[in-house]
């Protein structure tokens, strides 16, 4: 497979975790999206919302959206139980990421990071007070068990680790969440756990390259 990649990004980490944590082979094509890379024909072929990451399957073939992709490589494996109420609470995890992780703590750290957003702002603010409420039903669930879903590491625990172990990044103060905490360190201690999310460039910053968010 073929993965279309930028580094900063946590959709596109979220997705090499799984790939080094699975061991799976691939060829990483690292794009710049505040460069122009992903405004090009190209490669709005292959992802018409012009997000990364992508991966290729063949020809024709690419799968967008990080938890499909993620859903897609971990399909056989321990990371993605069979048992269908255990997979239904992997999903619903997966759908809490993108609709409560990326746009509280996840937006605020881009916003904040690349001088889109500053802490005072009404906006940031209103991200912040979400990220919090965020990590506070997070905690709730874990202070319970070890791993999000199915009582096991998986798919769940890697997209939700993605954007919330940055949470410090986006200004969010995540001490008094302990259960939480340590969540963190036993994702970190999973086999062939890696993290190569690399800090935003300067060209992220507003108005110094091209991309989707101006
Ligand atoms: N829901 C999508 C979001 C993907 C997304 O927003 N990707 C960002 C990087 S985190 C991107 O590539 N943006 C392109 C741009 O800014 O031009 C997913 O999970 O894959």
């Amino acid at each position: 497979v073929r993965l279309y990649d930028y580094a900063a990004s946590a959709n596109c980490y979220k997705v090499r975790l799984l790939l080094a944590q699975l061991e799976i082979p691939y060829e990483k094509v690292s794009l710049d999206i505040f460069d122009g890379d992903t405004l090009t024909d190209a490669f709005g072929r292959m992802n018409p919302a012009r997000t990364t990451p992508v991966l290729e399957l063949g020809p024709d073939r690419h799968l967008t959206e990080s938890n499909a992709i993620l859903a897609y490589l971990a399909e056989g494996s321990d990371l993605l139980p069979e048992d269908r109420f255990d997979r239904a609470q992997v999903l619903r995890w997966l759908l809490f990421e993108q609709a409560d992780v990326v746009p509280t703590m996840g937006g605020l750290r881009f916003r904040l990071v690349t001088g889109r957003l500053s802490a005072g702002d009404p906006d940031a603010e209103r991200r912040r007070a979400g990220a919090e409420e965020t990590l506070g039903v997070l905690d709730a669930h874990l202070s319970e068990r070890e791993f999000l879903a199915a009582d096991r590491y998986t798919v769940a625990d890697i997209a939700v680790y993605a954007y919330t172990h940055v949470a410090h990044e986006a200004g969010v103060d995540a001490s008094p969440y302990t259960a939480f905490a340590a969540w963190l360190a036993r994702v970190e201690g999973r086999p062939r756990h890696m993290n190569d999310l690399e800090p935003y460039p300067p060209n992220a910053s507003v108005k110094a390259g091209l991309s989707v968010y101006g």
